[in-house]
């Protein structure tokens, strides 16, 4: 409890040159967020809202910060920033419909509590997982950036929150990128119920700023006239010179970590303490004292906000209670993005996958002025794959953009891209398998975006993925199947040069989150004519790429060409579906090719268990049952890791167990 004790001083204000009247307004800005969650609470025990996390004593840091910022500069608040919200006068009926869940608030009553923002506001509203804020803020301050925007992003998170991946991989980049960003902690002394001793080891948060190597300060957050004096000055630098800042505020938490769990763990000689540094009271104090604030004014202050307070819960009361279809909330997780097809030119070079992909990445750098692409060693290096090869000279650092390694922040910092003036991301993760260290934005950020808050993101995830190669557990993986599960993204997978690259286009066109496949041993070893000119290719259209009576095989990736190989060889009479695209899925085409041969093989690369084949054999099962001759046959790989010795990846991958489970098949 060290830190916290140490910063328990008397609260000093400098008024400097505000006037009375300056002086007044943020009284009334800090007093709102209070006297809303005194009423929340009395709502709360009456069972009329749910959830509730109070900033009770912490007032003066959201009102301070969100105070000094212009009304467009993106402000990514907390669980417990109340003041910002109210600072940026958002109606307070929306505000009370959003904890209601209904119509009026910013989710159509899809999250609840502070998860939620709004572009209407310049607000990004938080997920549950903390850290990725401040990701999110870098992808929004790089957009000001390329934008030639002289604006400032402050984003906020609890010194608990600080002990996360994600704080020091944002506060990494952001330092690095030398990305306008002020980094508010909130030092409370607590993170639900551990004591930041117990959280961090150095003295103060702030002190980790020369690790960074980044300017940090320390800030009395109970200290209205502090917080907004200096953030107006830092946030007038940072504007000038573009830099990342971190800021701690000392200040404490007065209530639970959320309603219901209380605060008996908290010593109360700290409490007591604390409480006499209440920000509101003190500030109260000082204006009294200076007579700048008279007891008419402030009665006739309390009253007006209470006043609001009660019109605006009556207009949220009254609303009815939302209301939804299967169908509309279906076709809310994606947003709906206008596909215009750009046909094939019909001059054609023969080249290889990886030409195909680097090739459209190319062209949709040159017809996407506001793409950007990151990754690790692209710039000069070309990426390890040689696929970004020259693109740094032809574009430039703003948008070939060499990362440190950090998969979880980088992808963050492509949704902020989104976020702000809707950038474009193509991310390059050196191996699909790497993906792991940012599993969570992919899952939370991305994939929730558009159903949450309605915000779309331009994200294209490139995933060299894939056996054969014999790299062994970590660099083999073909992980689709993460992701076909979670509703919001889209996941492609090309087996060919010619799909790679309109698919490509495609996916970058797109608005929502997409993770593309690229097979690495099909890098090098497959070749087709390709059209030279940019072209599209629709997502959800399987290709049928052979035809025949007896079996209908569907795969994709590495899959299509064992079964082109095996079909072709043993001369066998089958329909072979590549699909291409594995969300959306081409059910059609899969329903039409088992209806016409009556028996169905599903070949994936991976291992069998969950995967991609289990969900198409089930489909096939609950919609063709009739039309099956014989059971339905998946074909995948061991249940194990991906060896590294030649002998046993070939043995762990399918490819030469697949003529007999073809003829088993046949034989049935
Ligand atoms: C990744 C993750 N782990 C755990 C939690 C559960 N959790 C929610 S808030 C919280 C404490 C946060 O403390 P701090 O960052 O200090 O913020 P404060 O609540 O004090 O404002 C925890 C453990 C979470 N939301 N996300
Ligand atoms: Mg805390």
């Amino acid at each position: 409890m060290r830190s916290i004790d140490n910063s328990i001083k008397k609260i000093v204000y400098d008024r400097k040159n505000y006037s009375n009247k300056q002086l007044i307004e943020l009284y009334k800005s800090i007093l709102k967020p209070r006297l809303i969650e005194e009423k929340m609470l009395i709502l709360l025990r009456q069972g009329k809202i749910s959830k509730w996390f109070s900033g009770i004593g912490q007032e003066a840091i959201s009102v301070g910060v969100a105070s000094a910022l212009t009304s467009d500069e993106y402000i990514l608040p907390m669980h417990r920033n109340l003041g910002i919200f109210t600072s940026r006068k958002i109606p307070l009926h929306r505000l009370f419909s959003q904890w209601q869940g209904k119509k009026s608030g910013f989710t159509k009553g899809r999250d609840r509590s502070f998860h939620f923002g709004t572009q209407e506001f310049k607000i990004v509203g938080m997920i549950s997982h903390l850290g990725p804020q401040l990701g999110v803020a870098n992808g929004i301050a790089l957009a000001s950036l390329l934008k030639k925007e002289a604006k400032v992003t402050a984003v906020f998170c609890g010194e608990g929150g600080t002990s996360e991946g994600d704080f020091h991989e944002a506060l990494n980049v952001a330092a690095v990128w030398n990305l306008p960003v002020l980094f508010c902690i909130e030092n409370n002394g607590y993170g639900l119920s551990t004591p930041s001793s117990q959280q961090f080891k150095c003295k103060n948060i702030a002190d980790k700023g020369i690790g960074y190597g980044m300017e940090s300060h320390i800030i009395d957050g109970n200290n209205i006239l502090e917080v907004y004096t200096t953030l107006t000055k830092l946030a007038k630098s940072v504007r000038k010179k573009p830099r990342p800042i971190l800021l701690e505020f000392k200040t404490f938490r007065m209530r639970g970590h959320e309603e219901a769990s209380g605060t008996k763990y908290v010593p109360q000689d700290l409490m007591d303490k604390w409480a006499r540094k209440d920000p509101i009271e003190n500030f109260h104090e000082f204006l009294k004292k200076e007579n700048i604030l008279s007891e008419e004014l402030d009665v006739l202050i309390k009253e007006n906000i209470v006043l609001e307070i009660n019109e605006h819960l009556k207009i949220a009361f009254n609303e009815e209670k939302i209301t939804s279809s299967i169908e509309n909330e279906l076709s809310d997780v994606y947003k709906h993005v206008n596909y215009i097809e750009t046909k094939p030119s019909t001059e054609i070079e023969n080249i290889r996958l990886i030409d195909a992909i680097s090739l459209s990445l190319k062209q949709c750098m040159r017809k996407h002025s506001n793409l950007v692409i990151m990754g690790q060693d692209i710039a000069e290096y070309g990426g390890v794959f040689k696929i970004t090869d020259g693109f740094l000279e032809e574009f430039g650092a703003e948008r070939v953009r060499n990362t440190p390694i950090c998969e979880s922040t980088i992808i963050e910092a492509a949704y902020g891209l989104s976020i702000n003036g809707n950038i474009k991301a193509v991310v390059e993760l050196q191996f699909s398998d790497f993906i792991t260290s940012g599993f969570n934005p992919v899952i939370n950020l991305l994939a929730k975006s558009f159903y949450r808050w309605g915000q779309g993101a331009s994200v294209v995830l490139r995933m060299p993925c894939g056996a054969g190669v014999n790299a062994g557990p970590f660099h083999s993986q073909t992980n689709e199947a993460w992701f076909t599960k979670t509703p919001g993204l889209k996941v492609v997978y090309p087996a060919f040069p010619y799909d790679a690259k309109g698919l490509l286009a495609t996916a970058i066109e797109d608005e929502n989150p997409i993770l593309f496949f690229e097979h690495k041993l099909l890098y090098r070893t497959v070749y087709q004519d390709v059209p030279t000119a940019y072209y599209t290719i629709p997502f959800g259209k399987a290709a049928l790429l052979n035809k025949g009576i007896s079996v209908s095989i569907i795969s994709y990736g590495l899959g299509v060409h064992w079964a082109l190989e095996v079909v072709k060889t043993h001369n066998i009479s089958a329909d072979i579906l590549d699909l291409r695209t594995l969300q959306p899925l081409d059910i059609e085409a899969i329903y039409a090719s088992v209806k016409k041969t009556g028996k169905v093989l599903i070949l994936q690369e991976d291992t069998l268990f969950g995967g991609v084949a289990s969900d198409i054999s089930a489909l096939i099962a609950e919609h063709c049952f009739k039309y099956l001759d014989a059971p339905i046959k998946r074909v995948g790989s061991l249940e194990t890791p991906i060896p590294f010795a030649n002998s046993l990846e070939n043995n762990y991958l399918p490819k030469d167990r697949l003529f007999n489970e073809i003829m088993e098949l046949l034989n049935y």
